[in-house]
């Protein structure tokens, strides 16, 4: 066990992990599974202990697919109540519209209006769950939503189709009184050789064409924009700012190579506490949710061991983003590097035209100047490193 060094997950830092996540088996494309796959009740036993506030999950993460409505409600009491039992809560719930064969063309998106209807109806049954067992977030991951051949698929039709359903569950979701919100998450590829909706970016505009737009955000994934070679700290800052940080994907991944899933903080530590950094100050209120899972090479002792890990990461991370900030060597040089005047306005309202013009002729000058970010970074460098 890992010692008490103020460091120790508490369930008001509200993490949460999916069944999914600490129960992956490690099966991968290549080889089947190398661990037992794990009973959800004593997931939640064991993440409670660990000191989790929720849990997500998937409709068939609980009730394995098939299973009959008598033995579908004995699952979900004997879940509720090991819930009640270890005062987890439910971050967020979502739907399987990937793992079967039906998908293989899309969900919401498959050419084929029966699979479609299909995918809508089981989304709505697995809404009932969710609110059920008062998930606070309903997410869409579109994993099949997207194409190989993309001839096969205009993406104008693909993406009225795509709202079609979204706005069709909102309005389920209002006419049944349920208190959920929706996020979108957005991944550029795998399952799919490309996917609709791939970065947060293009999710954010799509949710502006919706009937219910206050109703949807996002939730965005560490792998899914670096895997599309992209800033997941300024892709997040364009959602809080948007205010459509409704949730969020927590892992690693290295650039440019399949999804990963790593546990939190295992690739790229800088990123990382760019990433945490930005999610404190900016106080997000959400679950901060790990999608992510132990190595394939791990034994169980080691899920358990990649679960603590999730947190302790994260933790040590908000910490030494605090050090960093209150340091006066650090507030001097963000001053060097101007960094707090970018919260001034550009032009105040009383500026003419002709004034701003005639500062155009300052650009010489203004061209002189250094941001002294060398100076900056090598700090966040050294705090890191704890050499400071
Ligand atoms: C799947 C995917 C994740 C999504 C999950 C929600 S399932 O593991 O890779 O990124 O968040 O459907
Ligand atoms: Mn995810
Ligand atoms: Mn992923």
């Amino acid at each position: 066990m890992t010692p008490d060094d103020g460091l120790t997950p508490r369930p008001e830092h509200r993490f949460t992990f999916g069944l999914w996540t600490v129960g992956n088996p490690g099966r991968d494309p290549f080889g089947g599974p190398t661990r037992e796959l794990l009973d959800p009740v004593d997931s939640v036993h064991r993440l409670a202990e660990l000191g989790a506030w929720g849990i997500s999950l998937h409709d068939d993460d609980l009730v394995p697919w098939g299973s009959s409505a008598a033995e579908r409600d004995r699952i979900v009491a004997r879940f509720r109540a090991a819930l009640d039992e270890t005062g987890l809560g439910v971050g967020m719930a979502t739907t399987n519209l990937f793992a079967h064969p039906a998908f293989k063309d899309g969900a919401f998106t498959s050419n084929d209006r029966g699979v479609r209807r299909a995918a809508i109806g089981k989304a709505m049954r697995s809404i009932d769950l969710g609110a059920e067992l008062g998930a606070e977030v309903y997410v869409f991951w579109g994993g099949r939503e997207g194409t190989e051949s993309a001839v096969a698929k205009d993406p104008r039709d693909a993406l009225e189709r795509y709202r079609e359903a979204i706005d069709v569950l909102a309005d389920y979701v209002v006419e049944q009184g349920y208190d959920l919100r929706f996020a979108l998450e957005p991944k550029p590829n795998e399952p799919r050789g490309d996917i609709f909706l791939p970065t947060i970016g293009h999710a954010l505009h799509f949710i502006g064409t919706l009937n219910r737009p206050d109703m949807v955000g996002v939730n965005p994934e560490v792998a899914h924009e670096t895997m599309a070679g992209l800033s997941f700290v300024h892709g997040v800052g364009q959602a809080l700012w948007a205010g459509k940080l409704f949730h969020i994907d927590l892992n690693a991944q290295r650039i440019g190579r399949y999804d990963q899933d790593f546990r939190f903080g295992a690739e790229d530590l800088k990123e990382a506490f760019l990433l945490v950094r930005l999610l404190e100050r900016a106080n997000y209120a959400g679950p901060r949710h790990f999608d992510a899972h132990a190595y394939r090479n791990e034994d169980p002792d080691g899920v358990w061991e990649f679960a603590a890990g999730c947190m302790r990461t994260y933790l040590a991370l908000a910490e030494a983003a605090r050090r960093f900030d209150v340091l006066p060597e650090v507030r001097e040089a963000m001053a060097a590097a101007a960094a707090p005047d970018l919260a001034e306005p550009t032009v105040d309202g009383a500026d003419a035209a002709d004034g701003l013009k005639a500062e155009a002729d300052g650009l010489d000058a203004l061209a002189r100047r250094g941001y002294a970010n060398e100076r900056l970074d090598q700090l966040l460098v050294d705090v890191l490193l704890g050499v400071r």
